[in-house]
């Protein structure tokens, strides 16, 4: 730990010329920041603490995560398009900003720019007057939000991408958004770029250098000149880095710190080329300030999709993304994506207003409020009270001599809780590496629950304990550690929805909490107070859609859904590749055994087809492919499907396609055909993968309507 006279003379004034600018922080003995530290718009992001994704574009029209770029702009036409009641939405959820996708992958741009027709311009919604990103920057406003932006790099689209001049377009559209739409608190850059397109009419492969083409110094630097505050977000920085996954977690530890590692040696690292599971956690010693953002969607995908209506995340899994995101020190990007009339779907309404009245629920009381706080040691005028207000601004520091800094809370009465958050104040650097927190307990003092980083928050939950003595110890930090906050809380009381599991022969198991009365149904409709009650596992033997809720004591609990696929009992491989393991292996239930082509004797590249007898014919609707998930080997990104009444005849494909976003969110890809189709076999074929040069299937399934 570094002691206040150990300072430099540059470190001294440093933090002389800090305390000038923290004037709350009423100490005569200012800590010497430890670099790296946040910029001004890395600590306004810090506070937000969340925020939301929108994703909105053609591709909520064709029902698709990424556009080829071929799409016709009459196809962007929302019925019923309200910024206010989005905003609004997402305001009441407690949600503190909003990054618009004003142009994705298929580079349909939902403002009217000057750099491309291929615009809202051209697109029959407001008779090609209207600007999604004006109406919702303004929004924004209205309501008290931040307004941010998405610009794909990649555009599928635009006859230049590849060359030079995609980059002065790419420029000029960012400076459109930078200089249109007020204030900005966050840009956000994708590292998925480069690949096939419609480029405008070439259809063609373009591969781009990721770490030189875009230039992305300059173009940053361009878009900081105009926007000081606005945050940039990338796999690398500059001021916010990618969690490695689109999940909904960060790693613990998670680091405010990191050094990004390009993937290969040698290479500057630029979006799409460094280590990004390094995102997860940080780096504890990194060069530089990246916090991480968790970017989720609400649903499945990214966009809006009819059939994933059911999918929604409940209050209860939203809760678990912000304490394993914004619990961890992260912020939480939690993608909210209107529907086809431009609104929030109902089913997303009510589980952010469920979220929020979790949270609520959470932070109703404060059981440190009102306690009396002592240290094991402070600097001057860093009082161990300053933790108690809760403000970044304001903190406890201990002394420079400090062996085993701690703070201790008398609270005011015997209270029981579960739940701590912590916060350094990052303006003077992440300090604390570990930590633990004792309660007394009969007269002494236990471990209760231990840690590593704080930095921005960290928010733990516990045991229940009943207890008026709190201590916090720092156990190791790398320079006098400071604490801004430590508050204590209950954690809401849940009524966690049942969990549905279909096996691979049909038969339907739920579980709920002991106690709990299940009740479902398996028609698609809403389960109610009428609907049977779950006593034993059943059978579907057509497979079909399971919905079910929990009772307890009047209380109701959201609903989960969950599709069935046809059961494979009976299912037999006519024909697929067994050089390497069995086909069958394909449709066992279990995704961490895998179909693929990567034999002895060296890879059996794409395309691969797979040849199932379903044993009957089945009224098919949709093919659902499950990736593996242990790495992108052999994970099919552009398949085609064929069905057939006699196992000879195959005829057309009836679905052919790419399963976009497949690399960053490997979830279960589901294929809609446009109409049930009536067939007893089944023909999947892996016509290109993403990494190797074999086809690896974890799992398939089939709908049946
Ligand atoms: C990814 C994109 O490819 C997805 O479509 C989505 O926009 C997500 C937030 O980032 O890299």
């Amino acid at each position: 730990m570094k002691r206040l006279s150990q300072l430099t003379p540059a470190a001294a004034l440093g933090a002389f010329l800090f305390a000038a600018c923290f004037p709350e922080a009423v100490a005569k003995d200012a800590l010497a920041p430890l670099a790296p530290v946040p910029s001004a718009g890395q600590l306004a992001w810090h506070d937000m603490e969340m925020y939301a994704f929108v994703h909105f574009t053609i591709n909520t029209f064709t029902g698709k995560e990424w556009g080829y770029g071929d799409e016709k702009p009459e196809l962007f036409n929302p019925s019923d398009f309200d910024a206010d009641d989005l905003v609004k939405t997402l305001a009441d959820a407690g949600l503190k900003g909003v990054v618009l996708t004003c142009k994705h992958h298929d580079g349909f741009c939902l403002w009217p720019t000057r750099t491309t027709r291929h615009s809202v311009a051209s697109s029959p919604w407001k008779q090609g007057k209207g600007d999604v990103v004006k109406d919702v920057s303004r929004a924004c406003k209205k309501y008290g939000l931040k307004f941010g932006i998405y610009l794909s790099p990649w555009d599928r689209n635009a006859s230049s991408y590849g060359t030079p001049e995609y980059i002065r377009m790419y420029r000029e559209q960012l400076k459109e958004l930078s200089t249109g739409y007020g204030p900005l608190f966050l840009a956000w850059f994708d590292g998925a770029n480069g690949g096939d397109g419609y480029y405008g009419g070439a259809r063609e492969k373009r591969s781009i250098d990721r770490s030189t083409y875009y230039q992305w110094k300059t173009t940053w630097g361009e878009l900081k000149k105009r926007q000081p505050r606005a945050v940039v977000f990338s796999d690398v920085g500059p001021d916010l880095r990618w969690v490695g996954n689109e999940s909904g977690y960060a790693g613990y530890p998670c680091w405010a710190t990191y050094t990004p590692v390009p993937l290969q040696a040698g290479t500057e690292p630029a979006p799409g080329t460094v280590r990004y599971q390094l995102g997860t956690e940080g780096t504890v010693d990194g060069k530089y300030w990246i916090p991480a953002e968790v970017d989720v969607s609400i649903r499945p995908g990214w966009f809006w999709h009819e059939h994933e209506n059911s999918r929604v995340r409940t209050p209860e899994n939203l809760l678990n993304l912000y304490f394993n995101s914004v619990g961890r020190g992260a912020n939480l990007n939690l993608n909210v994506p209107p529907d086809r009339r431009g609104r929030i779907h109902e089913e997303d309404k009510k589980s952010l207003a469920g979220f929020r009245a979790l949270l609520d629920e959470l932070y109703s009381r404060n059981f440190a409020s009102g306690a009396q706080a002592q240290a094991s040691s402070a600097s001057n005028g860093y009082g161990a009270k300053w933790v108690l207000d809760r403000k970044r601004t304001t903190y406890w520091a201990a002394g420079p001599e400090d062996g085993q800094p701690s703070v201790t809370l008398k609270l005011p009465e015997m209270s029981a809780f579960d739940v701590i958050r912590l916060a350094e104040p990052v303006q003077l650097g992440q300090r604390i590496r570990k930590f633990r927190v004792d309660v007394r307990e009969n007269g002494r003092f236990v471990k209760w629950v231990e840690g590593s980083s704080v930095g921005a928050r960290v928010i733990l939950k516990g045991k229940p304990v009943t207890t008026d003595e709190v201590r916090v110890v720092v156990e190791d930090s790398k320079a006098v550690p400071a604490l801004s906050e430590v508050s204590l809380w209950k954690y809401p009381v849940l009524l966690h929805a049942p969990e549905i599991k279909g096996d691979r022969d049909g038969q339907v198991t739920l579980s709920a909490a002991a106690g709990t009365v299940t009740r479902y149904t398996t028609d698609g409709s809403e389960p109610g107070p009428d609907s049977p009650v779950y006593e034993k596992p059943f059978m579907l033997p057509s497979g079909g859609t399971v919905k079910a809720v929990s009772e307890y004591r009047g209380k109701v609990s959201s609903v989960t859904a969950c599709v069935i696929p046809v059961p494979v009992r009976g299912w037999k491989v006519l024909a697929g590749e067994r050089k390497a393991s069995a086909p069958e292996l394909a449709f066992d239930g279990d995704p961490d055994t895998l179909w693929n082509t990567h034999a002895a004797q060296g890879e059996l590249p794409p395309p691969q087809a797979l040849d199932i007898d379903m044993g009957r014919e089945v009224n098919t609707a949709a093919v659902i492919y499950t990736p593996r998930r242990d790495s992108a080997r052999g994970t099919i990104d552009q398949y085609a499907v064929y069905l057939s009444r006699d196992g000879k005849d195959w005829g057309a494909p009836v679905a052919e396609g790419e399963f976009s976003n497949i690399r960053a969110n490997p979830v279960p890809q589901r294929i809609d055909l446009k109409a049930p189709v009536r067939a007893r076999y089944l023909r999947f074929v892996g016509k290109r993968v993403l990494e190797g040069s074999h086809v690896a299937v974890a799992e398939l399934g089939v709908v049946e309507k």
